[in-house]
């Protein structure tokens, strides 16, 4: 199988790389990435490996031309991980959420249907369907789409998109939405590589408003599981809920983390909410199960201890990254947040 992903030096897309390469000797990847503030060549060093199985190519989902180019060598399948992805910075500016995130999909949803590239996965999220209250059932595929933030309603209007053009051109596209990712690799500006780091460097841990809000976590390496499922067996036209049927409140993962790295819960911060925080996510992840036979297989616990280990190990990977343009958004965002 030749596979083209997209966004591949993001946290998923390396994660979902390194695993491909690893579990199959006959697949090889083209990985087209733009390399913004959250790529990084460093996550795919160890790709090196793999020797002609890696291509990597520097450029923009947007770039009709360069896309063409690429997608000209006619790949078995694309899967677009290719994003901006932090809802805090699409409430700053959301211009290039709507550039990336939808006039990306097009470009390369176009350049598939002239290169008859068999199918296209789009990697979306559970941000798509909005919020929930404390008892609503979980979120299943039919729901319809509410998005709060300019991100997750960027990230709608690529799956419309990618659902108008699989009725208007019979193109086979299937959408994967999951929940919140946490494993190695993830940039420190997501909670969970946020609290870690921040604490191992004792500075304070910003928990918006109440702290209660809930998210459903699932290690990246069972989202990868999934999106290969979805990529090989899913239905053309299918949309494919991913979940960790594992629901915690920030202020929860906070403290565990402190916990862990037995650090005092004095460094936690509560500081002024989001602006349009959803309260609530929960996957119902029954049709990929049910369908296609994917379940989730990484303990919480036992994920969680291994992300603390792996960014404790690797603390010049982060350190790097905590410079420059990180700490100029940091002091934009959070100065703002004070309460
Ligand atoms: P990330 O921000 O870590 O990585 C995004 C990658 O896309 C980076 O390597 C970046 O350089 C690249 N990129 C950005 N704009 C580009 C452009 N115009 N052209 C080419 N490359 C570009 O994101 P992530 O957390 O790995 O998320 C990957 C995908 O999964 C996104 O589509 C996101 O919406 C979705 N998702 C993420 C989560 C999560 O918890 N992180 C959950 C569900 C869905
Ligand atoms: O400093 C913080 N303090 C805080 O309380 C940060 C960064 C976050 N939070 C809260 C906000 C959310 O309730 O933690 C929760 C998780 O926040 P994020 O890590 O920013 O993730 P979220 O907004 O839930 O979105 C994530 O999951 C879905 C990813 O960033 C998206 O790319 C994905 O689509």
């Amino acid at each position: 199988m030749r596979l083209l992903v997209t966004g591949g030096l993001g946290f998923i897309g390396s994660n979902f790389i390194l695993s491909m390469l690893k579990t199959y000797q006959d697949l090889s990847v083209t990985n087209l990435d733009l390399i913004t503030y959250a790529g990084n060549l460093e996550n795919l060093l160890d790709v090196q490996d793999y020797g002609n199985r890696y291509t990597f190519i520097k450029g923009d989902i947007t770039d009709k031309s360069l896309v063409n180019e690429v997608v000209s060598t006619k790949p078995d399948v694309l899967v677009n991980f290719a994003a901006e992805s932090h809802v805090d910075r699409s409430i700053l500016d959301a211009s290039a959420f709507l550039k990336t995130n939808i006039i990306g999909v097009q470009t390369l949803m176009d350049c598939c249907r002239e290169y008859g590239v068999k199918r296209f996965v789009q990697i979306s999220t559970d941000e798509v369907y909005g919020s929930l209250g404390a008892d609503d059932p979980a979120f299943v595929e039919t729901n319809m789409l509410k998005p709060n933030s300019p991100y997750s309603a960027s990230k709608a209007s690529a799956d419309l998109l990618a659902r108008a053009y699989h009725k208007t051109y019979n193109m086979d596209v299937v959408i994967t939405r999951c929940s919140n990712n946490y494993g190695p690799l993830q940039f420190p500006e997501k909670l969970i590589p946020l609290m870690i780091t921040n604490a191992i460097q004792d500075q304070e841990l910003p928990v918006y408003g109440d702290g209660l809000n809930v998210r459903d976590w699932i290690h990246v390496l069972d989202h990868c599981r999934a999106i290969d499922t979805v990529m090989r067996d899913g239905k053309s036209g299918g949309i494919y809920n991913i979940g960790g049927s594992c629901e915690y409140t920030n202020i929860d993962i906070v403290r565990l983390i402190l916990t862990k790295l037995n650090k005092p819960f004095s460094l936690i911060k509560y500081v002024q909410d989001r602006p349009g925080h959803d309260r609530r996510y929960a996957m119902n992840a029954a049709k990929i199960h049910d369908e296609l036979g994917w379940a989730p297989s990484i303990d919480f616990e036992e994920g969680i201890d291994a992300t603390i280990k792996w960014y404790i190990e690797n603390e010049s990977w982060w350190r790097k990254i905590k410079s420059g343009e990180y700490l100029d958004y940091y002091e934009k965002w959070y100065g703002n947040l004070k309460k």
